[in-house]
């Protein structure tokens, strides 16, 4: 009698530095979007749990924030998370950009997204939009390795190996989850992300930096409408009057893009009210980056 292979569990640490792909690979892997995701660096705020079910094994995947260069209480903040989700670990996923090469992963390393002693598997990405010939990479045995592949997140390629390299190096338990369980966070902190990435996407430069998004009420008693209500959080008045945008117009195509997002998330009609907020250094306040999900 053929014998069923043992059953894996354990948790994988996506890290790198800012914008690799590493909130791309984990909605890839979890199946639903549930990390947001933008072309601009340092999206990603939070540690965010997700869960990827397989048939024989449970991939516990933890999102981070991408390595950050910068000295405020939010840098270390995020730095912070991404040094503990690479301690906390069974599998330490360090990711680099294949159109920069092997030197990010060198560099994600030294900044400190190194491993308490999981095994490192190193992985290129978006080789669908990588040149025809990236750069070499050493082999794994000359850097202490586990392993080194490359994917594509968007059109998949290479995502079915990373997940078996994974779940090889996973110790043999159960499931730490419900099969049916996507992640650890409350659906208004994932709806207060994506309001986030929508303003992410509307506003220029340096703006989103200065932002943060608290739902400050989530009224799921219909069953077939959900009343959203979010603050936007801006550290300057000026901030303030870029985010509202003349006559409203700003605010209004960040709602938009913002609820099309939530409908999707939570399958039923949303209806979103955003407000803008002047609440100078909420970034530099510990308990409020707490307080905002940041942690
Ligand atoms: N073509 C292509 N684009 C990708 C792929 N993976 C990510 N991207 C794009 O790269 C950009 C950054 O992706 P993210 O997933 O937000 O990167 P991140 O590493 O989570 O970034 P931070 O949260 O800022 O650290 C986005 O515009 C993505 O759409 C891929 O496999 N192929
Ligand atoms: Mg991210």
């Amino acid at each position: 009698m053929a014998s069923e292979p043992e059953h894996r569990a354990g948790v994988v640490a996506l890290l790198g530095r800012p914008n690799v792909g590493k909130s791309t690979l984990f909605n890839a892997l979890v199946g639903e979007k549930l990390a947001i995701v933008t072309p601009k660096p340092q999206t990603t705020r939070s540690r965010l749990l997700g869960i990827a079910t397989l048939p024989h094994a449970q991939l516990v995947l933890i999102d981070t924030p991408g390595w950050q260069q910068g000295t405020q209480p939010l840098h270390d903040a995020l730095n912070r998370l991404a040094e503990q989700a690479a301690r906390g670990c069974d599998v330490a996923a360090v990711l680099a950009d294949l159109r920069s090469g092997w030197g990010e992963v060198e560099a994600a390393l030294a900044a400190g997204a190194r491993s308490g002693g999981a095994p490192v598997i190193a992985v290129g990405t978006q080789r669908d939009r990588a040149p025809a010939a990236p750069p070499a990479w050493p082999p794994p045995a000359e850097t202490g390795l586990a392993a080194v592949l490359t994917l594509s997140a968007r059109t998949r390629e290479g995502l079915a190996e990373f997940a078996a390299a994974c779940v090889e190096r996973l110790p043999v338990s159960p499931p730490l989850f419900p099969a049916d369980e996507l992640s650890d966070r409350p659906l208004r902190f994932l709806a207060a992300e994506l309001v986030r990435e929508a303003a992410f996407q509307e506003l220029a430069q340096e703006l989103p930096y200065a932002l943060a998004v608290e739902v400050v009420e989530f009224d799921e008693k219909r069953a077939d409408l959900v009343r959203v209500r979010a603050d936007l959080l801006v550290e300057r008045i000026s901030q303030k009057k870029i985010v509202v945008g003349a006559g409203g117009a700003m605010i209004k195509r960040i709602g938009i893009r913002a609820r099309r997002e939530i409908e999707m998330l939570l399958g039923t009609k949303v209806h979103l009210d955003l407000f803008v907020k002047h609440e100078p250094g909420w970034a530099k306040r510990p308990n409020r980056l707490k307080s905002l999900g940041y942690y």
